[in-house]
């Protein structure tokens, strides 16, 4: 169990969180130095910059966006004399890649992994009634045993550069909010949710972790504020009469108050939206409530221009009226757990989400997505370094599932992205993996991973592991593009009957696919990196789809475009998005609109 717990800060009749946001003071540390010359107690200089965000985007010289080690946050933090007698915590939606926090200059917390929250208790540090010097050392580097993947090399002129194995920029920093909490001492720590659906009522099944003895009481109530079940014990179930489900782009949302008693008295309250649904795979179903579902939707990045990878809400409102004007009703988010507001969204607004472990470049290569086609092999699962790997990869599956569980949006878990498969190593690696998220997840959601090119029916090793066969495929663009795409078509079928033969009984669904578009390029008739020839590449691709019933969803590559790290292979960036960086529809995205709007929701069903 995790030693802090991953509940959302929320302000509760026992509960105080308060914003940390805002303009925090900043400063690369190049040499190292920053322990050495007492920056715990107070950095150097008197720069500063917004915190959530990446600090790559906002500064003009080149050495700041490609800066790669450490850099410090320091702001202050006032804590009011009537939380005396309360844990004090302070918590991090994330901080990529890993850091160390101090508070009055005592090291209070270190954290690996940069995209799901850690707290730090300063209970025992604080001062109360006055100001707290609140300092954050964040490192950026790479690595082989953590994840993502990928190295930091040393340049001629001594500055250090990140490597990362995978295509998206290595945005960094405090990119998720940072909250002050009072808790209570005895609370509620962690809880986990079951369903069952009988006829028109529902059954769930709860269980509540505190820190305490005192019993506990649970109370349910419907959009309309009316009482809809309750309970008492730490572990029970509320049965609920005529229940509202929650649905596939049609969420009905309960309230779901937890509440520690002592006699009449509230000792804690937590409080959760939760949507009454289950999930299921059944043959080649996708099921919901027991219906069959057909995916339609995107890959994703939490990116957006100057402030990175930081959480921005008018971009996260702007990306769910796209989705719904264009008639999606799901994403991946690739290529790591997004920021906890993205999903209390996506519960209101009835997304179905594919949570994803940051566990991508599992596959040594700078370009494996021009590399992926080519079988190499990179024994990737057979370093010396791979225990300690699992170990962190482990750790993150068990935060994102803690974090996440009771979210009804969230339907599966990705637990890598595009590994490496095709040797025996990679077996006993991904059985450790897939083992732990069905241990961890109450719901037991279906798992799955998402195959690169090289995993072929004939050559992959893992995909027994998947309850989702999930596909990256590329035919038509990295493979055969342009003029070549009838070949294209042929050699994608052609994996596909080999698929077919192997008779699964698993339904498959695409999570990539797609063709880089300069939003800019027009041309008759087509060429690569025109309008026209995403139009193309969709329409062959679509037939491909329609003609396996095995095939139960489609995620294309990419929501919108995205940065990456510079290179001959991208312009300024990946250009696969469906809308623009801005958010504006390339031409793609009416033919879109067009197909996804008439797919029925059990389409193949
Ligand atoms: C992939 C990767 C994704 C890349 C994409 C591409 O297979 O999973 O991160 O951005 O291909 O566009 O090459």
């Amino acid at each position: 169990m995790l030693d802090y717990s991953m509940l959302y800060p929320k302000t509760t009749s026992s509960r105080r969180a308060v914003s940390m946001n805002g303009m925090w003071k900043f400063q690369l540390d190049e040499k190292g130095e920053g322990e050495r010359n007492g920056w715990p107690e107070g950095i150097a200089g008197d720069q500063m910059i917004p915190v959530p965000a990446s600090f790559q985007d906002f500064f003009t010289k080149k050495d700041i966006r490609e800066y790669t080690g450490d850099v410090w946050y320091e702001t202050d933090a006032f804590v009011p004399g009537e939380w005396e007698g309360k844990a004090i915590w302070i918590r991090f939606g994330a901080a990529t890649h890993r850091a160390a926090v101090y508070v009055n200059g005592v090291k209070v917390a270190e954290h690996e992994g940069g995209f799901l929250p850690f707290v730090a208790d300063v209970t025992e540090i604080v001062r109360y009634n006055a100001k707290n010097k609140v300092v954050v050392k964040v490192n950026n580097e790479l690595t082989e045993t953590n994840i993502p993947c990928g190295r930091t090399m040393t340049l001629a002129d001594g500055k250090k550069m990140n490597k990362p194995y995978f295509d998206f920029f290595n945005y960094s920093g405090l990119q998720r909010s940072v909250h002050l909490m009072a808790v209570p001492k005895e609370a509620v720590y962690d809880f986990d949710l079951t369903y069952e659906l009988c006829g028109s009522d529902a059954k769930i099944a709860y269980s509540i972790q505190t820190t305490g003895d005192h019993p506990v009481k649970v109370s349910l109530y419907d959009a309309d504020g009316n009482e809809a079940a309750h309970s008492e014990g730490a572990e029970g179930t509320l049965f609920v009469q005529n229940a509202h489900l929650w649905q596939v782009r049609n969420a009905y949302l309960y309230r779901l108050v937890i509440q520690i008693m002592d006699d009449a008295q509230v000792v804690d309250e937590y409080e959760q939206e939760i949507g009454i649904r289950t999930v299921e795979v059944k043959g080649t179903d996708i099921l919901l409530n027991g219906s069959p579902v057909y995916l339609r939707g995107f890959g994703k990045h939490e990116d957006s221009d100057i402030v990175g990878r930081g959480f921005n809400i008018g971009v996260m409102k702007r990306d769910f009226e796209l989705m719904k004007w264009i008639g999606a009703n799901s994403f991946r988010t690739s290529h790591y757990p997004y920021s906890e507001e993205i999903y209390q969204m996506a519960d209101r607004e009835g997304f179905l989400i594919i949570d994803e472990v940051p566990a991508v470049g599992m596959f040594e290569s700078l370009m494996n997505f021009a590399e992926a086609s080519t079988g190499k092999s990179t024994a990737f699962f057979e370093k010396e370094t791979t225990p300690v790997l699992l170990k962190a990869h482990l750790k993150a599956v068990e935060e994102m599932i803690t974090r996440d569980k009771n979210h009804p949006c969230v339907i599966a878990w990705s637990l890598l992205n595009e590994p490496e498969t095709t040797n025996d190593a990679a077996v006993p690696y991904f059985k450790e993996i897939f083992d732990k998220a069905r241990e961890l997840d109450p719901q037991k959601r279906p798992r799955t991973f998402a195959l690169i090119m090289n995993s072929t029916p004939d050559k992959c090793r893992c995909y027994q592991f998947s309850d989702i066969v999930a596909l990256n495929r590329y035919y038509g663009w990295y493979v055969c593009g342009g003029y070549e795409i009838s070949n294209a078509e042929m050699m994608f079928r052609k994996e596909m009957d080999g698929w077919k033969a192997l008779d699964l009984n698993k339904p498959f669904i695409f999570t990539e696919y797609g063709a880089d578009t300069l939003g800019s390029e027009h041309k008759l008739p087509s060429v690569m990196w025109s309008q026209e020839y995403q139009d193309e590449y969709l329409e062959m691709v679509h037939g491909v789809f329609d003609s396996y019933d095995f095939v139960k969803g489609e995620q294309i590559w990419n929501f919108a475009d995205f940065q990456t790290t510079e290179g001959i292979m991208r312009v300024n960036g990946n250009k696969k998005g469906v809308f623009t960086r801005q958010r504006q529809p390339k031409d793609v995205a009416y033919l879109l609109k067009k197909r996804w709007e008439s797919l029925p929701l059990d389409y193949k069903g």
